[in-house]
């Protein structure tokens, strides 16, 4: 393992939260790193005098020696390094794969285009009741790579993983995965949903029929590719008694069945998780724990105990009678649609932001009797408006700034409304993050 890394030349491209913890672990591993930006600016404070740090552009001899490169997932394998890594014959993996690379415990990995950052969450404190290491990290914003040095034999990873990071792993491979289910998002970088799906489902790629993968059976396009899959597949569902697998019997109680024995875990009252989406995240937890060998008390105990994840329809406060909401993680119109559904009231709604080529009418359709204004802000705000105006919906208003947007809402709702922002759209355009944009909305909430 050592000579992989020991004096080796590896090229971090990316200097976000992925490129440093990746950086940090070739250098824990004695490798030599240069460190890669598009933007010069990128602060790399942490690992400065370590490596070797290039912006914009890399003289080509730096490649001649460059043993393997580790891309962010935030960069396109269609990016200008990326392929010249490719040309020179460098290998190009993913910080996944190169945290993979050290682990010693076992993987729960859990994908799908919404709901992995509750359920993973959710699987993480569930997984605590083994009395063993967790370790939660990935996609839901702690890179594996900062983390995974920490595994022992006994521990247990609980990885959430993106389609984009799914995209460059080698030999990744979970004892039990999960894929919660699959919608269109991030097609400007998949360009079609084929592309896209099998990303996601490269989470299966190498696990055994030892192994298993949770679907969901209400999900056409999991249920149809279930079949072609190597590990054992076991499917939840919101909607139906399955003959196997764990379901929402009288859209009431979690239950799970096995051997034609079926067991009752919950009855949703039980739960702080409100929405049939949630129910699925928990149910999709609740097997995973359970095939990672937590018994089902214990499974009990975590499941009433969990609270929801920040970001995700997270009650902010009520000033004047109106209830604030911060859904920042509402970054497809999948998610945001789920968010306004889960809304009580009549809804100003904050929505807009970074171009991801999605398109917006399925949620603008589900604006009627739910929304009363829409308050448009960001780099789609006015494809969002032309969408509207196809689909006849008039309520409106676009705002220069997200300060206006929070300002408009908070002077035009009245006692009785909710404020939601639920963009349906990344935050990449004027933030740095999803975190950033609901950690600033729940500040401006706060001082109005
Ligand atoms: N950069 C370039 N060239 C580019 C694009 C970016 O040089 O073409 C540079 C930027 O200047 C920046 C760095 O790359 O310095 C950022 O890298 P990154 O975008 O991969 O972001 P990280 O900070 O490493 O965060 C990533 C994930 N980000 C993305 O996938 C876009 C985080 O997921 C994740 O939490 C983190 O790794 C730890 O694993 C965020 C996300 O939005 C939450 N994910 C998408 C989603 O959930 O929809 C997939």
């Amino acid at each position: 393992m050592e000579s992989m890394y020991k004096d080796r030349k590896w090229l971090v491209i990316g200097a976000g939260k992925s490129g440093i913890s990746a950086s940090k672990l070739l250098l824990f591993h004695n490798a030599r790193v240069i460190l890669y930006d598009d933007n010069e600016n990128a602060s790399y404070d942490e690992i400065k005098g370590k490596v070797v740090f290039y912006a914009k552009n890399i003289p080509d001899d730096i490649f001649d020696d460059i043993y393997e490169a580790v891309v962010s997932p935030g960069i396109s394998l269609e990016s200008p390094v990326v392929q010249r890594c490719m040309d020179k014959g460098i290998k190009v993996i993913g910080e996944i794969e190169l945290a993979y690379m050290s682990e010693k415990g076992d993987i729960a990995a859990i994908t799908g285009t919404n709901g992995k950052t509750t359920t993973t969450a959710l699987v993480g404190e569930i997984m605590k009741y083994t009395g063993n290491k967790v370790i939660v990290a990935g996609n839901i914003g702690e890179p594996y790579t900062e983390q995974v040095t920490e595994s022992e034999e006994s521990s247990h990873s609980v990885l959430e993983v993106s389609s984009f990071q799914l995209e460059t792993i080698e030999h990744f491979k979970p004892h039990v995965s999960a894929v919660l289910n699959i919608t269109p998002d991030h097609l400007n970088r998949h360009h079609t949903m084929e592309n896209y799906i099998n990303a996601k489902l490269r989470i299966a790629e190498n696990q055994e029929s030892t192994d298993y993968i949770i679907l969901n059976y209400e999900d056409d396009i999991l249920r149809n590719k279930s079949g072609e899959l190597k590990p054992k597949v076991i499917f939840f569902s919101s909607s139906r008694v399955l003959r196997e697998g764990i379901y929402l019997r009288d859209g009431k109680y979690i239950c799970m069945k096995f051997n034609n024995e079926e067991t009752v875990i919950c009855s949703i009252d039980e739960l702080s998780l409100l929405g049939t989406h949630n129910y699925e995240n928990v149910m999709a937890a609740i097997m995973m724990a359970w095939l990672m060998g937590v018994g089902i008390d214990d499974i009990r105990k975590a499941v009433k105990e969990f609270k929801s994840v920040e970001h995700r329809i997270e009650y902010v406060c009520e000033k004047n009678g109106v209830i604030y909401y911060n859904d920042s993680k509402g970054t497809n119109t999948d998610a945001a649609i789920k968010g306004i559904c889960s809304m009580t009231r009549p809804v100003f709604l904050i929505g807009g932001g970074y171009d991801k080529d999605a398109d917006f009418s399925e949620w603008v359709e589900c604006f009627y009797g739910r929304v009363k204004q829409l308050v448009l802000i960001g780099a789609t705000k006015d494809k969002i408006a032309e969408t509207c105006d196809r689909k006849g919906f008039t309520d409106y208003v676009k705002a220069d700034s997200f300060e206006e947007a929070v300002k408009y809402c908070s002077e035009n709702a009245v006692e009785g409304d909710a404020v939601l922002l639920s963009p349906a759209c990344a935050s990449w355009d004027m933030f740095k993050s999803y975190e950033e944009r609901g950690n600033i909305f729940k500040k401006l909430v706060l001082e109005l």
